[in-house]
């Protein structure tokens, strides 16, 4: 009897168990990386969210750490939900959604102060700080606050929406995190616009930070009971006042949602994003875990203003076996099969360029019964990402996904992929990024090859990296063999 193949990522970070979904609370302290997490700990579906609790030294590695909020009686009776974490007067604190009212949901910003070494947290006892929305406004929500110092003050943003019309940024300012003014909307956008892109009427986990000598607004869009995806505006701010020059997405993969973003102790400004399962809720909860949060992020903005994006350096710790080939020439519409290649935890590095539309195969198996495609065209400059054949387990959604890379027609494509069991993540050049999630069954759908389409293509050259596993609840690392000293 065939063992299951094993779907569990291998060095991004998921719980042991049961369900995770947006990241929360990023910061550096002392030198440690703490990532919190919506976290259910009554099985792998979202349900009463508690804030889980892991850290790390270098971003790659993580510890689990015991739960940090656990939702109480009071203005967190049904949920803590998502928020943010700052140093308040030197003491940690979390700024989070406290959720109550049963099925006539109400959402509250609540804090809880936290130790020296962020494991105990304490609720405020004035919460909720900010207790329900302005009541001028009629609002389709009221949360995810994320906050910032400004002038010797604070200055905070809650996820909104202006009913039946346009997604919204609330924004609020404080001198003590207690007592908060409302100010005004510091970005709503109406969800009839498309051009360039649909940003819905509902905006979740706002995320809003200097970047060069812009600014960058972040929102997770929601309509219609659905997650969609993750938008980001650059622009200028100035007198608490944000004005968008552009809009794009943030990631053009298929399950990209609840950016959150930090700015650590070297000054770099990470970002990293949720992934959810693209499966059943029935193989969800089989497999009796879901989510995943991407590798971190670094944003940097470039001289022409695009955020660039790129996955932080520290993950070559992971890097194992390696094999380098190219340059090849793939004749137009065959295929090159890379031989001595055989994993599904690698880290790949390509370069390559074609007339026409042309990729990498991942995933696959010998016969292409399952198979993960990546390929560009350079006449439409469209990076697609096919799971459509990714698997043959019916549970597992198919599609495409992908986004417009501008290239020049004679330039070539780089590609950055980490590929980890059921998730992949490609970078391309360092301005579009693709996060998507696979499930092949077949253990030997483990192979890579090339394919050129309908023009010849050139491979100037391609890296793998075998990965090796990264955090505690992958076993390499058992709390015992850490390298800092025991949390509890
Ligand atoms: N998930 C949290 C909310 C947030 C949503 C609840 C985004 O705070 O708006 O688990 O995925």
């Amino acid at each position: 009897m065939q063992t299951a193949v094993e779907q569990r990522p291998a060095y991004h970070f998921c719980p042991a168990r049961n369900w995770m979904s947006d990241p929360n609370g990023l910061i550096q302290w002392r030198g440690r990386y703490h990532l919190f997490y919506q976290y259910n700990p009554n099985g792998a579906f979202w349900g009463t969210p508690h804030w889980g609790h892991a850290l790390s030294s270098d971003l790659v590695h993580w510890d689990d750490a015991p739960t940090a909020l656990t939702p109480g009686a009071g203005p967190d009776e049904d949920g803590c939900w998502s928020g943010c974490a700052v140093v308040d007067r030197g003491v940690p604190t979390l700024v989070y959604t406290g959720v109550d009212g049963g099925n006539v949901r109400r959402e509250h910003v609540c804090l809880a102060r936290g130790d020296n070494r962020l494991v105990a947290w304490r609720k405020d006892p004035a919460n909720p700080v900010i207790g329900d929305p302005p009541p001028h406004l009629s609002v389709t929500g009221f949360r995810d606050p994320y906050v910032w110092r400004e002038n010797g003050e604070w200055r905070l943003v809650l996820g909104s929406g202006i009913r039946g019309s346009e997604g919204a940024v609330l924004l609020y300012r404080s001198t003590d995190l207690l007592s908060w003014e409302y100010l005004k909307p510091l970005c709503t956008r109406p969800g009839s616009l498309t051009d360039p892109l649909w940003t819905g009427s509902m905006w979740e986990c706002p995320q809003f930070f200097p970047l060069g000598d812009r600014h960058v607004l972040m929102v997770s869009i929601w309509e219609g009971d659905r997650l969609h995806h993750v938008a980001h505006a650059v622009g200028r701010y100035r007198d608490s006042t944000f004005e968008p020059e552009s809009w794009a997405r943030l990631d053009v993969g298929g399950e990209y949602y609840a950016a959150a973003t930090m700015l650590d102790e070297r000054g770099r400004r990470l970002v990293m994003g949720w992934s959810w399962e693209a499966r059943s809720r029935r193989a969800q909860e089989a497999a009796d875990w879901a989510g995943v949060q991407t590798l971190p992020r670094v944003l940097t903005l470039s001289p022409d203003r695009t955020l660039r994006v790129e996955p932080i350096p520290e993950v070559a710790v992971l890097r194992g076996a390696h094999r380098r080939a190219g340059p090849l020439q793939v004749p137009g519409g065959t295929e090159f099969v890379l031989p001595g290649v055989d994993g599904d935890c690698l880290e790949i590095v390509l370069e390559m360029w074609s007339a026409g539309e042309a990729g990498i195969v991942l995933r696959r198996s010998p016969h292409r019964e399952e198979e993960l495609m990546v390929r560009f065209d350079w006449r439409t400059q469209f990076l697609a990402i096919d799971r459509s054949r990714s698997s043959i387990d019916p549970d597992a959604y198919g599609g495409v996904h992908g986004g417009t890379f501008p290239l020049a027609a004679q330039d070539a494509l780089r590609l950055h992929i980490f590929l980890d069991r059921s998730i992949v993540e490609v970078y391309a050049g360092d301005t579009l990024c693709a996060t998507e999630r696979i499930y092949p069954l077949r253990h030997d759908s483990t192979g890579m090859s090339f394919r050129a389409m309908d023009a010849p293509l050139s491979v100037a050259s391609v890296d793998v990296w075998h990965l090796n596993e990264g955090g505690a609840e992958h076993g390499n690392r058992a709390k015992e063999q850490r390298d800092e000293p025991a949390l509890e």
